[in-house]
């Protein structure tokens, strides 16, 4: 009678989770099974970070690619093998930096020595970026735990899952839209431009072949566009430079992107539809306004995100992977 009981507790439960989750994740996940695992990643994170500082946009750029390449299950870590092209190998995920996917192998290794075989690659990407955004001034928000990780990382999978650059406001909110974030989250979550680079090449367009009228978007601030240009001029060198996304406070996690962007300082085409559309020029000078707000939005996207079309215990097509760069079938 209890048994029955509780089964039907456990269904009625599980069906009110969004996404085809077995069983919902929860952040007590490792509690018995690795006691240490809060521990590890926090050390590990604060002593790569402290080392290098670009850890940090790295992993959180890393992460967003995974989660939306058929969802939040570090697909993105696998490498690719003679008779499969992996999604990190694909174009989009050019200059994907070496920092993020070292950190990731770094907690695993001690992870592994800890508990063996418990600790997915999944879960300790999304705790490590979560850290990591602390790290950097962001936000602290609770990261759910118990994902799987993918058996299938393919680079064709990544056509068509990742944004583009020449994306207009129609096309980024539908892209949003479609994997269920409203508006408001979508610009909250493109507040991650706060931090890191981008290379000339996504954004060059905009400087030097905008349009048949104009070669400069009239969209870039003029002095910005001259230093812009000069960064990405010489043909030779503008594969390899970039720049901050945020020019004003690079390193910080803080919402000076969307002061930014008002003064024709935003870096991408993508950054500068949101104050060109109406629909997302009020959020961004909301944000701009009051940086609690652009926190707390920014944190309750971040869980969304994290959970992501995620596999947990009794999904098909999950694992805890030995080793992050494999599947356990081949590694
Ligand atoms: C319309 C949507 C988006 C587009 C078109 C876009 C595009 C880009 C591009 C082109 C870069 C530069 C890559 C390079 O040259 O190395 C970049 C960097 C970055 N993106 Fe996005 N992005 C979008 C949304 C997001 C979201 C939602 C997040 C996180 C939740 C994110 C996090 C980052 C971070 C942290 C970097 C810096 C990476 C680094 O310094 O290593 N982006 N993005
Ligand atoms: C390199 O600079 C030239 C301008 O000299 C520009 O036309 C070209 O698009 C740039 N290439 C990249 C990859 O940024
Ligand atoms: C400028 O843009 C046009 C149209 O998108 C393209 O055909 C042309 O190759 C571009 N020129 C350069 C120098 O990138
Ligand atoms: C800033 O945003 C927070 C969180 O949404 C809100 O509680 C607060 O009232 C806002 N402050 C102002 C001055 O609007
Ligand atoms: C980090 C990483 O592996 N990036 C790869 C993304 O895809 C390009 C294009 O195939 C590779 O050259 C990069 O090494």
């Amino acid at each position: 009678m209890t048994l029955i009981y509780q089964h039907v507790l456990l269904i009625l439960f599980v069906s009110t989770i969004p996404f085809s989750q077995s069983v919902p994740l929860n952040p007590d996940y490792y509690k018995t099974s690795c006691p240490d695992f809060d521990r590890i990643v926090r050390e590990e994170v604060h002593e790569k970070q402290s080392k290098f500082v670009t850890t940090a946009a790295g992993t959180l750029r890393l992460f967003f690619h995974d989660c939306m390449t058929g969802g939040c299950d570090a697909s993105i870590l696998i490498g690719s093998s003679s008779d499969n092209k992996a999604e990190k190998d694909h174009e989009d995920n050019i200059s994907l930096p070496g920092d993020g996917f070292e950190i990731i192998s770094r907690i695993k290794n001690a992870l592994e020595l800890s508990c063996p075989g418990v600790v997915s690659c999944a879960d300790i990407l999304a705790a490590s970026t979560r850290n990591l955004v602390v790290m950097v001034g962001g936000p602290h928000y609770p990261v759910q735990l118990g994902r799987k990780d993918g058996l299938i990382s393919q680079a064709t999978r990544v056509t068509g899952s990742l944004p583009s650059t020449e994306m207009n406001g129609d096309q980024m909110i539908k892209y949003f839209g479609d994997r269920g974030f409203s508006i408001q989250e979508m610009v909250a979550l493109l507040g991650s431009h706060t931090i890191g680079f981008s290379n000339c090449k996504q954004f060059s367009k905009r400087l030097f072949n905008y349009s048949a009228e104009t070669p400069t978007d009239p969209g870039l601030k003029p002095a910005y566009a001259e230093a812009l240009k000069n960064l990405c001029a010489n043909p030779a060198t503008n594969v390899t430079m970039s720049a901050f996304n945020d020019v004003k406070t690079p390193g910080k996690f803080d919402n000076q992107y969307y002061k930014n962007l008002p003064k024709g300082l935003g870096l991408l085409a993508t950054d500068n539809v949101l104050v060109t559309d109406p629909r997302t020029r009020p959020i961004v000078e909301m944000y701009a306004a009051n940086e609690t707000a652009f926190y707390k939005d920014f944190a309750d996207a971040m869980v969304k995100m994290s959970n992501f079309e995620v596999k947990t215990d009794g999904d098909p097509g999950g694992e805890v992977r030995r080793r992050c760069d494999a599947p356990n079938s081949v590694a």
